[in-house]
C-alpha cells in the first residue's frame, strides 16, 4: 500500500509534548503487513490497525499493551476540556471503543483501546492523551504500552513504561 496523496485540508500536527521516558517516534517505518491490535501503522499508510474491525477517523489514539491481565486506561481530554468515554460522543465528536482487559475477558487478551473521531471535523486545538496503569496483571512490571496517534494522514508512535498501579504518563498533542 502506498500513502494517499497529500490533502491540504487535512489537520497536521503543530507538536507532541511528552514527559521524560517517553520515546516518540515521529517517523513512521514501515515493517511489513499492518497486524492488528498493537497501536502500531505497520504498513506506514497513515491509518492505525486497518482491516481489524477498529474505528478509524482524521484524529485517532489508541494504546495497546501485551500483558494480557494488567489493567491500562487511554484518558483522551479533548481541546473543549471534555473527558471522551465509550458509550458517548463528545461535542467534538470523538468517542471510545474498547475498555480492555474488561469484564469476563472481554478484549479476549488483545489489549487495545481506541478513541477517535466519529463524527465531524476535527477541533483543532491541545488534546491531552494520558496512559495509567490501573492493575497489573500476571508478568513482571514494567507494563509495555503503545500509543498510536493519527491526525490527518499522518500517524505518531509513542511507547511508555509503566512500573506500578497508578502510574500515568501524559503526552499533549497540538493540531
Ligand atoms: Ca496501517
Ligand atoms: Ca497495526
Amino acid at each position: 500500500m502506498t500513502a494517499p496523496p497529500e490533502d491540504p485540508a487535512a489537520p497536521k500536527l503543530k507538536g507532541i509534548e511528552a514527559e521524560p521516558g517517553a520515546v516518540v517516534k515521529r517517523a513512521c517505518v514501515p515493517t511489513g503487513p499492518e497486524l492488528c491490535f498493537n497501536a502500531i501503522d505497520d504498513n506506514c499508510n497513515g491509518i492505525l490497525d486497518e482491516g481489524c474491525g477498529v474505528h478509524t477517523g482524521a484524529v485517532q489514539f489508541a494504546i495497546a499493551w501485551d500483558d494480557p491481565e494488567a489493567d491500562v486506561d487511554l484518558n483522551v481530554i479533548d481541546p473543549n476540556g471534555e473527558l471522551v468515554e465509550v458509550g458517548r460522543v463528545t461535542q467534538s465528536g470523538l468517542t471510545k471503543q474498547r475498555d480492555c482487559p474488561g469484564r469476563s475477558n472481554a478484549c479476549r487478551g488483545q489489549n487495545m483501546e481506541n478513541v477517535y473521531l466519529e463524527d465531524g471535523e476535527p477541533l483543532a486545538g491541545k488534546y491531552a492523551v494520558s496512559v495509567r496503569l490501573e492493575q497489573l496483571g500476571q508478568n513482571e512490571p514494567p507494563v509495555l504500552v503503545m500509543l498510536g496517534a493519527r491526525i490527518g494522514q499522518k500517524t505518531y508512535s509513542l511507547e511508555f513504561q509503566l512500573k506500578r498501579p497508578e502510574d500515568e504518563q501524559q503526552v499533549t498533542l497540538e493540531f
